[in-house]
């Protein structure tokens, strides 16, 4: 007997040159896709009518700092806006952390990143503490949300990996405590050196534990930051370049002509992926500029044309370095879509693959993802003829289907036209998330 099937689905191929629209029935069991036809014959203990809505692959958050969501204000606000702020307001905050607290906040999230359609996420952990609360409490979540949400847990040398001596170990520590990926921030070490030989070293760990890299490269404003270029040339020495990451490289934004032109040319070779996080680098940088202020985002368009894998990181919910939020990589693509100049219609579609496919490569996660049978049943059901609609609109997903399972599912507002009076005459109904018993 098949478990769910949901019929009357509209499924949007991105795979080819031209997108391709066919509705279709989708039957799961055991928690896998076991067909997709368009008139499905059999029947299943529970089946769902989606009356054309759109099956999506499930959005893929591959940059946020879960230790410190939903901080926004403690001990202090982030006055300046800048980056450096954020990063002292944090490290007083993280004084005080404990596993129960990281772990609630955490876990808070990953629910309303679940609520609104995302399936797998890969967060930072800060590693610059000496006990290492931050990485312990979401290698520990990572385990207990496994059935429902797939968490990659990058060990991430926020204060950086040479500014104190203790860090280094701390680093390699957290490697062998089982962290997914290894972090670096050589624009935040103390010298130019000592920025290069992180990145040396990044490399290093990561082939000795045989770990994925993302580092956080050339997030400032200075022309004059190019560790991009040494993490491109470790990239080529090592041919590790799908399994590496360069994460904001807002810098990238501020290079010359020429000089981006030579380096699209050194990527192209590296084969490295790429995270902007358009949301936060638009409020964080710019902050020294006068006018014209710059709008704080990597090369997206141009790393796009040029063939290399973007994807967009939401980065951070209400915490020292970003106040706002809700999580929603709908709200990411939407400011990806402004800031990057991608409002072409194919640049728009693009910035969905951006927040979805895209993720999903650079967390290698490609064999569990897409709405393929054989594969795992993790897809979203949007109320939206299209992905540019789904941006436009930034709907929340009506059903999100997690490994067979439906975890959550959203009804949407309904306005209601129907009173009379003098003033505009409408009442709003409360959206209702409702989680099964799952979470
Ligand atoms: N830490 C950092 O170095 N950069 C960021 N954008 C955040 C934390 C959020
Ligand atoms: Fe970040």
């Amino acid at each position: 007997m098949i478990d769910l099937i949901l019929r009357r689905g509209k499924l949007v191929s991105f795979s080819t040159e031209n997108t391709v629209t066919v509705t279709v029935d989708i039957a799961v069991k055991d928690g896998k896709i076991t067909a997709i036809s368009p008139n499905f014959k059999e029947s299943a203990a529970q089946e769902i009518d989606l009356e054309g809505k759109l099956i999506s692959p499930p959005f893929v958050e591959s940059h946020i700092h879960l230790d410190s969501v939903l901080t926004a204000g403690e001990p202090r606000w982030n006055e300046s806006g800048t980056l450096f702020e954020g990063i002292q307001i944090w490290g007083d905050r993280k004084r005080e952390i404990s596993m129960e607290d990281v772990k609630n906040r955490a876990l808070t999230m990953l629910k309303q990143q679940a609520a609104q359609g995302i399936l797998f996420v890969r967060t930072h952990a800060d590693v610059s503490e000496p006990q290492l609360i931050a990485l312990q409490a979401l290698l520990e979540l990572r385990d207990e949300v496994k059935d429902w949400m797939t968490v990659q847990v990058v060990a991430f040398p926020q204060d950086g990996i040479y500014s104190d001596l203790q860090n280094e170990m701390l680093l390699e520590k957290a490697l062998q405590m089982g962290a997914d990926a290894v972090g670096g921030i050589p624009h935040y070490e103390l010298t130019r050196e000592s920025g290069v030989r992180s990145v040396q070293k990044v490399f290093e760990l990561a082939e000795k534990y045989n770990r994925l890299i993302d580092i956080h490269c050339d997030e400032i404003d200075d022309e004059q930051s190019r560790f991009l270029e040494v993490v491109a040339a470790e990239a080529i020495r090592t041919k590790m370049g799908s399994r590496v990451t360069a994460s904001h490289t807002t810098a990238f934004g501020s290079y010359n002509n020429a000089y981006a032109y030579k380096l699209i040319g050194f990527l192209q070779r590296a084969q490295i992926n790429f995270i902007a996080n358009p949301l936060i680098n638009i409020t964080l940088q710019g902050r020294a500029d006068t006018y014209p202020k710059r709008r704080g985002v990597t090369r997206v368009k141009e790393l796009w044309q040029n063939g290399l894998n973007v994807s967009f990181g939401h980065d951070c919910v209400q915490d020292p370095w970003y106040s706002l939020g809700t999580g929603s990589m709908l709200d990411v693509a939407h400011m990806g879509v402004h800031i990057c100049h991608m409002t072409g219609r194919e640049e728009v579609d693009a910035c969905y693959q951006m927040v979805t496919a895209n993720g999903a490569k650079t967390l290698d996660i490609e064999d569990n993802y897409g709405v393929e049978v054989g594969k795992p049943a993790s897809f979203i059901v949007l109320d939206a003829n299209d992905s540019y609609d789904a941006i436009r609109t930034r709907i929340k997903p009506r059903y999100v289907i997690s490994q067979g399972k439906i975890i959550a599912s959203t009804i949407p507002a309904a306005t209601d036209f129907s009173l009379t009076g003098v003033t505009p005459n409408c009442s709003f109904v409360e959206k209702s998330v409702s989680f099964s018993k799952v979470l």
